[in-house]
């Protein structure tokens, strides 16, 4: 396994639909690894392959505790059969907007079809931290971002934050 840099904004990749997995093999298994790897030492709790510059519809996601066992969940080309009319708010971070928190509000659970790791097709009811983290990683993969679901005004203010922030660093690094 190997632990990739994960992009961040602006970069317009971040910005891309990826594309369908076409067939589950050994690259597909090793891009699933990496994403682990990468997401653990983050760490976080979710990733999508394109954080990583990899343009294809696979996620990983463990919610479990870090005194608790490892539980990953890989999912290949999921489609959202249901969305809930009832949302809550939950408030999200993104690996790929460093230092930035606010509440989402989305539909409080979801159920997805996906293939799994091994290229078995399954099914999964979420609710809670899970659905949320289901929908913000279905939303990589379309393009979209959590700041999206925001107001202009709170976008606009963490774009402005990470734009300060990127100053900072490009200062200390010349
Ligand atoms: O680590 C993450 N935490 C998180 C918290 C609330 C809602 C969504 C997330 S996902 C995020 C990792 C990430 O950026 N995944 O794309
Ligand atoms: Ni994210």
């Amino acid at each position: 396994m190997a632990k990739k840099k994960i992009l961040t904004i602006p970069n317009s990749i971040l910005r891309k639909v990826s594309e369908p997995v076409t067939k589950i093999d050994t690259e597909t298994k090793k891009l699933m690894d990496n994403m682990l790897e990468t997401m653990y030492a983050a760490p976080g709790i979710g990733l999508a392959a394109v954080q990583i510059g990899v343009l294809k519809r696979v996620i990983v996601i463990d919610l479990s505790k870090a005194d608790e066992k490892k539980d990953p969940l890989f999912i290949i080309n999921p489609e959202i059969i249901n969305k809930s009319n009832e949302l809550a708010s939950y408030e999200e971070g993104c690996l790929s907007i460093p230092n930035q928190f606010a509440e989402v509000k989305r539909p409080i659970s979801c159920k997805i079809s996906f293939l799994d790791y091994n290229g078995k097709k399954k099914e999964i009811s979420a609710n809670g931290l899970l659905a949320t983290c289901i929908q913000h990683e279905i939303d990589h993969l379309n393009g979209i971002l959590f700041i999206d679901h925001l107001s202009k005004l709170k976008k606009d203010l963490i774009l402005k934050k990470t734009n300060k922030q990127k100053i900072k660093i490009d200062r200390v690094v010349v």
